[in-house]
């Protein structure tokens, strides 16, 4: 044992934060593959990471389930059956529960445990991880799969405490579920998760009040039923999925055109971009043509497409004047999927209050007061979003060289090397981390697997040439960023500057791209040519 570490503090190789998609599957490698002790910890009571918490009536992925899911076992691939295109939350909450089961990961995971420290000891190359229940292990590496989206954020509305009624942020969804019936519901944030509590919620509640600050582009979603046929003919796809995945710009199975838009005749665009919104996926948005992240010209004509298909579906012309968005270009904040959405503001007991025209005041005791007067509610709904990217991470007292804590290194500016590493932060390793694709722009189980893949790789590296620590250099984090930003600064959604993908949501935030915008196929390539070189850029002791 090392002298430096107390006898009392159970010893691990790897401590894991989460158990989400990233913690169940670092788990899974750190033990088998690499023959580690783990410990992994989780806040939840359960597996599933973001498909625990987000419990919110209409929660569904976004991404089509046979691209959203592990392709480390042909045997869990062949055994589980998705039942729909776009699977809602609790099938994909019952999967990772299922993987869980399957390769015995629950033996290493504490749940009902938040971790709240993680200090480096510079002369023992072990860090130090203290949770809310007061305990204390030590381990050589720190595995943060804390989630890139898990860090819910409430604004700060005056007179928050005095509201008498029910207040619930989607992230904290009561497992017992809500009775709506008859109720007056209010809810603050049409983001994705907004859009899916709302156009679930309508049909359920007495009188449903929405507070939109800014109208998102949105494309309807086909989700048809899936059959053992259909299932059949996926499988057969699955040795030719799980290496498209990670060849294309979105980690999904669809990539852009490498056709030019403004190229090709006017109608024939037209067609090309109705077939694409006929798949009802996000293929419209990152399978169509790369253009509409750089070029306004291109960005302009594909935005009055969809703010045309929107606006039919509306009945009360001033209504849809403020659900057509108009202060943005498509793509350049999160395009959701939506399902029968914009007929909801058809129906008598839903009504819209545009809160950037009459901002909202504060919070009552019954309600909500705007500019404009109160609103009673007996409910209200947050689906106001996440500290996304850098929340999970310091929201946790993580201290590195020196004592220095990440808060502090990142208050003047978030550092990373490639999303995986902070320089000063050896042995620590993040997955969905800003910089990388992983925090937004990817379908997030392909950069998941990728990065953990990666990171495995990376430690067996440190262990096969006999050393302990492995931390990017200053130079190299220097070097990514520098790129990082190069390809932010050219896209729209950089101009556009108002979305989470910007830090934009929270005050005071740093306003810079929080994904890494080069791609998925190409972030993957720089990080195998970083392996290839003996892991250039990350230096051993
Ligand atoms: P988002 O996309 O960050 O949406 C949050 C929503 O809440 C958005 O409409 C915000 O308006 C609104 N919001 C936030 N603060 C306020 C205040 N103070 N007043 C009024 N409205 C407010 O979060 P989601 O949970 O929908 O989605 C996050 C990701 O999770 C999603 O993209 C998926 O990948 C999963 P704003 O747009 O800022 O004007």
């Amino acid at each position: 044992m090392n002298p430096n570490q107390s006898s009392s503090v159970r010893q691990v190789d790897a401590v894991v934060v989460g158990a989400g998609f990233a913690g169940l599957y670092m788990v899974k490698k750190m033990r088998d593959d690499l023959g580690l002790t783990v410990q992994a910890f989780e806040a939840g009571q359960g597996v599933g990471g973001t498909w625990y918490w987000n419990r919110y009536p209409g929660a569904r992925v976004d991404s089509q389930a046979y691209i959203y899911q592990y392709w480390f076992s042909d045997e869990l691939l062949g055994e589980w059956d998705w039942s729909e295109r776009f699977p809602a939350q609790p099938e994909t909450e019952r999967y990772l529960n299922h993987v869980a089961d399957k390769f015995d990961l629950r033996k290493d995971i504490q749940f009902g445990t938040r971790v709240t420290s993680a200090h480096y000891n510079e002369t023992a190359q072990r860090w130090t991880v203290t949770t809310d229940g007061g305990q204390t292990v030590e381990a050589q590496f720190l595995l943060m799969g804390s989630g890139g989206l898990s860090a819910p954020v409430v604004p700060p509305f005056r007179g928050y405490e005095s509201f008498k009624g029910q207040c619930i942020h989607t992230a904290y969804w009561p497992k017992e579920g809500v009775d709506f019936k008859g109720k007056r519901v209010g809810v603050i944030g049409t983001g994705a998760t907004g859009i899916q509590v709302i156009q679930t919620i309508a049909d359920q509640v007495g009188h449903l009040t929405v507070f939109q600050r800014t109208p998102n582009y949105t494309i309807p979603m086909r989700n048809p039923k899936y059959d053992d046929a259909k299932r059949a003919a996926l499988r057969t796809e699955y040795p030719v999925l799980k290496e498209r995945v990670h060849d294309t710009f979105a980690g999904f199975n669809y990539d852009f055109t490498d056709r030019s838009f403004l190229d090709i005749p006017f109608e024939e665009r037209q067609e090309m971009l109705q077939k694409l919104w006929d798949d009802g996926s996000l293929n419209f948005w990152i399978g169509g043509f790369r253009e509409v992240f750089f070029d306004e010209k291109v960005n302009e004509e594909v935005s009055n497409f969809v703010r045309d298909r929107i606006r039919v579906r509306i009945n009360d012309p001033q209504v849809a004047a403020k659900l057509v968005p108009s202060d943005h270009g498509f793509g350049t904040r999160r395009v959701p999927l939506e399902n029968k959405y914009y007929e909801v503001y058809n129906r008598d007991n839903v009504e819209l209050v545009d809160v950037k025209a009459t901002p909202i005041d504060c919070m009552t005791e019954k309600g909500i007061r705007t500019s404009e007067g109160e609103y009673e509610l007996d409910i209200l709904i947050m689906a106001t979003g996440f500290d996304a990217g850098t929340g999970a991470l310091t929201r946790i007292d993580i201290r590195g060289r020196d004592g220095v804590s990440l808060n502090d290194a990142w208050s003047s500016g978030t550092r990373t090397t490639m999303g995986l590493q902070v320089h000063g932060y050896p042995n620590m390793f993040m997955t969905m981390g800003p910089f990388s694709p992983a925090a937004a722009f990817c379908n997030v189980p392909t950069c998941l697997q990728q990065q953990i893949d990666w990171i495995t790789d990376c430690m067996q590296f440190v262990r096969d040439q006999g050393r302990q620590a492995v931390e990017a250099t200053a130079e190299a984090e220097t070097n990514w960023i520098a790129h990082h930003d190069e390809v932010a600064q050219m896209t729209l959604v950089h101009k556009t500057g108002t979305s989470w993908y910007m830090g934009a949501n929270i005050e005071g935030k740093e306003r810079r791209l929080i994904p890494y915008a080069g791609g998925a196929n190409t972030y993957r390539k720089a990080c195998d040519d970083v392996k290839a070189r003996g892991f250039e850029g990350f230096a051993l002791s």
